[in-house]
C-alpha cells in the first residue's frame, strides 16, 4: 500500500530561529524526509518545513502530574473526571503497533481489553519497530496516577491495534514504512469488525481513492467516528483519509495555540490540536552524554543516522562551526550549530579524523539555546558518533578543550522513555482521545452528535469561524461535553483533576 506514511514531522540541521516551547527546537528543513512517493510526511520544498524531535532521555523533566505534556490541558481533558467507564467507546489505532511493555502504557493484563490485528506484512501488534504508534497511544491513553511519565487524554478506553507500519525489529532507526499486506480499507474493516467506534489515523497520503472514500463514508454512516492527520507538508493540499467527508481532519498547533507551519491548510481541516513538542511514550531509551575528566557530564541527544558508542575517550577540540575540514585526528570535536547542515559538519569532522562529534546549540539557530536533536537526513549516515547539547553545555565543553572527554551514545530497546515529537500525527490522537472521552461521558450520543459537539465547541483561532488553518478551532473536551448537555457519568472541574 504505497502512498501512506506516518504524519510525524521530523528533520533537523538548519539555522532558522523559531519560537518554540521549552525543549523544542525548530530548524529549517534542509534534508527531506520522503520515504517513497506521494507521501504525507516530508519536505517537498526544502526549507519550508520544520521540526526537531527532542530526546529527553535522562534529561530531567517533571513526570506526572501533567506539565510537560501540555496538550492534555490545552484540550481540557484534564478537567473531566469519569465516574462510570461503562460507555467508553473502543478506539482503533491504525499505526506502527503498540509497545505494551512500556511502563506508561497499559498492557493486556489490565482492563479494559486491548484487541489487535496481526498481519503477515507488518508483524506483531505489540512490536513497534519505530515508536510512532506507541507515541500516539501514549497521547491517547498513557497511564494516569502511576507517577511515571505522562498522562493520556483519556483513561479506561478499550483499544484495538491495527499495525500497518514497520515490523517486529525494534532497533535504532527501525522501520516506519507501510508494510501491511493489504489496504487501508482492510485496516478500517478490522477496526469495525473489532467493534471500534473511533479510529485514530496519524497517517495519510496525497492520493484520493473512491474505494476508500466509500469505505470511510459508509462506516461513518454506520456510526463510526474517524479522525486523521491533515498532513505535514505545509501546503494547501488535502491528505487522505483526512479529506474524506466521513473523516475529521486534524491540524497541529504549538503550545501557544498557533498553527504549526508544517500543518497543511485546506477546506477539509476540521479541528486543531497540540502537535508541536508533544511529550509521549517511546519504547526505547536513547542515551547520549559527554563526560569530562572530572567525571561531570552533559546529556544531550543523538544525531540521527550517526554512529553509536558505548564510550569513546579522546582529547576535546574546538571545531568552530565545523564548516571546513580541520586537523582533528583522534579528537572529540566540538562544533557549533548553524550555517551548514549537521551532515556536513559531521562529514567535515570525520574527514579531519575526529572520533566523535558534539554539536552545541546556537542562539542564532534557536533562541531557546536548549537541548535539541538533529538528523543527518534520510539516506545519510556516519560511523562517527555525533551528539547534540545545549548552548550552555557547549560553553562548558569548550572550557575543557585539550582535556579528555568521553562520548557515550547508546540505544537500548525495548525500554521506556519519553520524547517530544512534532506533527499532525501528534495532534490527531488528541482529537481521537477527546472524542472517546466525550463519547464515553455521553454514550447515548451518535457519532454525528459527537462530531457536531466537537466542532461547535472548538476554541476558534485564526480567522473568525472555520478557516483552513485551524478548522473550527482547537478541540475542547469540557465545552464539547457541555454542548451535549452534560452527563451524570462525568463531572467537570474548573482546574486539572491531576494534582
Ligand atoms: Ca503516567
Ligand atoms: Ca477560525
Amino acid at each position: 500500500m504505497p502512498g501512506f506514511d506516518l504524519a510525524r514531522s521530523r528533520n533537523a540541521s538548519g539555522v532558522e530561529p523559531r519560537s518554540a516551547p521549552a525543549r523544542v527546537v525548530w530548524t529549517t528543513c534542509l534534508t527531506a524526509l520522503c520515504v517513497g512517493a506521494g507521501l504525507l510526511v516530508g519536505c517537498p520544498n526544502a526549507g519550508t518545513q520544520a521540526e526537531t524531535p527532542v530526546v529527553l532521555g535522562l534529561i530531567a523533566y517533571q513526570p506526572e502530574p501533567v506539565g510537560a505534556d501540555f496538550g492534555v490541558q490545552m484540550v481540557q481533558a484534564d478537567r473531566i473526571s469519569v465516574a462510570n467507564n461503562s460507555g467508553m467507546p473502543k478506539v482503533c489505532i491504525i499505526d506502527s503497533g503498540y509497545s505494551a511493555q512500556h511502563e506508561d502504557l497499559r498492557d493486556q493484563n489490565t482492563a479494559p481489553a486491548i484487541s489487535f490485528s496481526n498481519n503477515s506484512g507488518s508483524g506483531t501488534w505489540n512490536q513497534d519497530s519505530c515508536g510512532h504508534g506507541s507515541h500516539v497511544a501514549g497521547t491517547i491513553q498513557a497511564i494516569a496516577g502511576n507517577n511515571k511519565g505522562v498522562v493520556g487524554v483519556v483513561q479506561n478506553v478499550p483499544l484495538h491495534i491495527v499495525k500497518v507500519f514497520g515490523n517486529d525489529a525494534l532497533v535504532d532507526g527501525g522501520s516506519c514504512t507501510w508494510t501491511y499486506s493489504s489496504t487501508l480499507v482492510d485496516a478500517l474493516n478490522k477496526c469495525q469488525a473489532a467493534g471500534a467506534k473511533v479510529t485514530s489515523m496519524s497517517l495519510g497520503g496525497g492520493a484520493k481513492s473512491r474505494t476508500e472514500e466509500n469505505a470511510f463514508n459508509n462506516t461513518y454512516n454506520q456510526g463510526m467516528l474517524h479522525v486523521a492527520a491533515a498532513g505535514n507538508d505545509g501546503n494547501r493540499l488535502t491528505s487522505y483519509p483526512a479529506g474524506y467527508a466521513g473523516v475529521i481532519s486534524v491540524a497541529a498547533v504549538d503550545a501557544n495555540e498557533t498553527v504549526a507551519d508544517f500543518s497543511q491548510q485546506n477546506k477539509d481541516v476540521e479541528l486543531a490540536a497540540p502537535g508541536v513538542g508533544v511529550l509521549s511514550t517511546v519504547p526505547w531509551l536513547d542515551y547520549d552524554a559527554l563526560t569530562f575528566a572530572d567525571k561531570s557530564s552533559v546529556i544531550g541527544g543523538h544525531v540521527e543516522f550517526s554512529g553509536r558508542t558505548s564510550g569513546i575517550t579522546a582529547p576535546l577540540a574546538n571545531g568552530g562551526l565545523c564548516d571546513s575540514v580541520g586537523s582533528w585526528s583522534g579528537k572529540v570535536v566540538i562544533c557549533q550549530r548553524g550555517t551548514i547542515s549537521f551532515f556536513d559538519k559531521v562529514t567535515n569532522a570525520a574527514s579531519g579524523g575526529a572520533v566523535a562529534v558534539v554539536i552545541y546549540n546556537n542562539a542564532t539557530s534557536d533562541a531557546t539555546c536548549g537541548d535539541f536533536s538533529g538528523t543527518l537526513g534520510d539516506g545519510n549516515s556516519s560511523s562517527v558518533p555525533a551528539i547534540t547539547v545545549s548552548c550552555q553545555e557547549g560553553t562548558t565543553a569548550l572550557a575543557r578543550v585539550g582535556q579528555s572527554g568521553t562520548v557515550v551514545s547508546t540505544f537500548t530497546a525495548p525500554s521506556s522513555d519519553y520524547e517530544a515529537w512534532n506533527g499532525t500525527s501528534m495532534a490527531t490522537p488528541h482529537v481521537s482521545g477527546v472524542a472517546a472521552l466525550v463519547w464515553g461521558c455521553f454514550p447515548t450520543a451518535t457519532n454525528v452528535q459527537i462530531r457536531n459537539a466537537l466542532d461547535s465547541s472548538a476554541r476558534d483561532k485564526g480567522a473568525p469561524g472555520r478557516d483552513p488553518a485551524y478548522g473550527y478551532g482547537i478541540v475542547q473536551a469540557v465545552d464539547a461535553l457541555q454542548a451535549l448537555g452534560g452527563t451524570t457519568l462525568c463531572s467537570v472541574t474548573t482546574s486539572s483533576i491531576y494534582p
